[in-house]
């Protein structure tokens, strides 16, 4: 395990580790014990610059590389993840608090999946044509990558989501500017080493640290990086999408969520319980697709409630590292404090906590960021509770009567990112996954991914779609060609 306490994390440019031309630094957190083990480049807008005139310098040859070539390098990559599996895993959940498990079963796995993914999935990449019947012309689709692309990730799936964007923006031609979030850099950093191994050529992906209103702010303002792909809270969305605007800057904003997990009697009762365990803790509940509101049929109420209860009490908060460990540390101080402003709350609002609230000392490490999980039974729908993104481990429950009203429920609320439903009936599922608001549903499990489906959410979540040839028609530009022949 790294347990080196004055990590330094540069920015990786033009493929080789660089201070930050300011020399301006943050300190890097470790969620299970409180304490600074490194600092991180905060970059600034010279570094931005530099940064893209690098990479837009390699895409000259890097667009016009094969995409034999092309994808060849992103399966090294993918190779060079996985051959480094317990190494990222194990500065992931440093990094992030989480479980070193979870790290090491989802996290890395996912990250390394995704550049096999687009390795892939660029070698099937093709554009439409359309013949002019009657007219003698012929139009094709020309789908050229689009420059300089930025990638901003946020910190609780760091290299699971840094990935994501990376991969198809690589993939389709394109060079980038990415930057993980401050809170969450250490993956990303390890990442550069990789790419270099993989034959990646200089300036293709150059990873910058620092603040969000830092170096964030320097790639939002950019006028060469021409595209921004986001993940992360939804006020931070919203400017993004404000400072973009009058640039016509191409954006993909995947934002918070507030899902609904529904449930009806006639569920595969041990299936939904194991999963809604999942699906309401797994990552210390900071998931933008946990499902933090659960209505319940009210026939099942109560032995719902009184399961979940005993289940979630038998849930073990311990340091990350701990194999015991089924939720680990929150990322950071303020985050765990918002979090517990939220538990506070609830009294006010007739909110009854039936289990956790507390934070947790977890012996030898004191000072740790450490959190219950937390159920609270709340009287309706448009409390805080079940409006606001508590991104936490933090669940409500609440009974309903009918479809009508569960489906109310569910859509009353300014996120719309995924639903899950537990039932088995074939009708009630195609009639509410046509009238859910929600850029997912998932009937009768959570979270299972397929890297070919669209990925986002409507409303307050987000605008546009990942995944598949989504992300790679997010990454180039489309150019219509029209050939008149006789
Ligand atoms: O995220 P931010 P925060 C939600 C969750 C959480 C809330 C706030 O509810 O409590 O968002 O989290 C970069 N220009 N989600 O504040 O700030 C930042 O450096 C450019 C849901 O930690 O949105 C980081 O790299 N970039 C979410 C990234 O944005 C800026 C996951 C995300 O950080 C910037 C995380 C700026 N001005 C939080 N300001 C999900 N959808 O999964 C910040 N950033």
């Amino acid at each position: 395990m790294n347990t080196q306490d004055n990590i330094i994390i540069q920015n990786y440019s033009n493929g080789s580790y660089k201070n930050p031309q300011s020399n301006a630094w943050i300190d890097n957190y470790e969620p299970a014990s409180g304490k600074v083990y490194g600092k991180i480049a905060n970059s600034n807008a010279q570094d931005i610059q530099e940064a893209t005139a690098f990479a837009k310098a390699a895409f000259t040859t890097w667009s016009t590389t094969t995409i034999d070539e092309r994808s060849r390098i992103l399966l090294k990559i993918a190779d060079g993840i996985e051959n480094r599996l317990q190494e990222l895993a194990e500065a992931e959940s440093r990094d992030n608090g989480k479980p070193v498990s979870l790290a090491k079963n989802v996290d890395i796995p996912r990250a390394a999946s995704n550049f096999r993914f687009f390795g892939h999935a660029i070698t099937q990449f093709a554009s439409e044509s359309h013949e002019s019947v009657g007219l003698q012309a012929i139009n094709f689709t020309l789908r050229k990558p689009i420059g300089v692309v930025g990638c901003i990730s946020p910190w609780n799936l760091p290299l699971y989501l840094f990935t994501w964007k990376i991969a198809p923006a690589i993939a389709a031609g394109n060079c980038v500017i990415a930057k993980p979030s401050e809170v969450t850099p250490m993956t990303a950093f390890l990442l550069g080493e990789i790419c270099t191994e993989a034959g990646l050529p200089p300036g293709v992906l150059n990873i910058m640290h620092g603040l969000g209103t830092t170096t964030g702010q320097a790639i939002l303002e950019h006028p060469e990086i021409k595209a921004i792909s986001f993940t992360g809270g939804t006020k931070t969305g919203e400017h993004i999408a404000r400072t973009c605007a009058p640039k016509f800057k191409k954006l993909s904003l995947e934002l918070g969520g507030k899902n609904p997990n529904i449930i009806f009697t006639d569920c595969d009762y041990d299936l939904m319980l194991n999963t809604t365990i999942r699906s309401s803790f797994a990552n210390q509940g900071q998931i933008c697709l946990c499902g933090s509101r659960i209505f319940v049929e009210r026939p099942l109420y109560e032995k719902f409630k009184k399961d979940f209860i005993t289940r979630v009490k038998g849930l073990t908060v311990a340091h990350p590292a701990s194999a015991k460990a089924k939720l680990g540390a929150l990322v950071s101080k303020s985050h765990l404090e918002k979090v517990q402003s939220y538990i506070a709350q609830a009294p006010e609002e007739g909110g009854i906590i039936l289990c956790g609230g507390n934070q947790v000392i977890v012996e030898g490490y004191e000072n740790g960021y450490y959190l219950e999980p937390t159920v609270i039974e709340v009287q309706s729908n448009s409390c805080k509770l079940n409006q606001e993104e508590i991104f936490g481990p933090v669940v409500t429950i609440m009974p309903f009567d009918t479809e009508e009203d569960v489906l109310s429920y569910a859509n009353d609320v300014t996120y719309g990112l995924s639903a899950t439903l537990w039932t088995k009936d074939i009708d009630r599922t195609m009639r509410m996954s046509n009238t859910l608001q929600a850029g997912i549903v998932w009937v009768n499990t959570w979270m299972m991914r397929d890297l070919r489906t669209p990925f986002g959410g409507v409303k307050a979540s987000g605008v546009g779609r990942e995944g598949g040839f989504e992300a790679l028609r997010f990454c180039t530009e489309p150019k219509n060609v029209c050939i008149k022949y006789t």
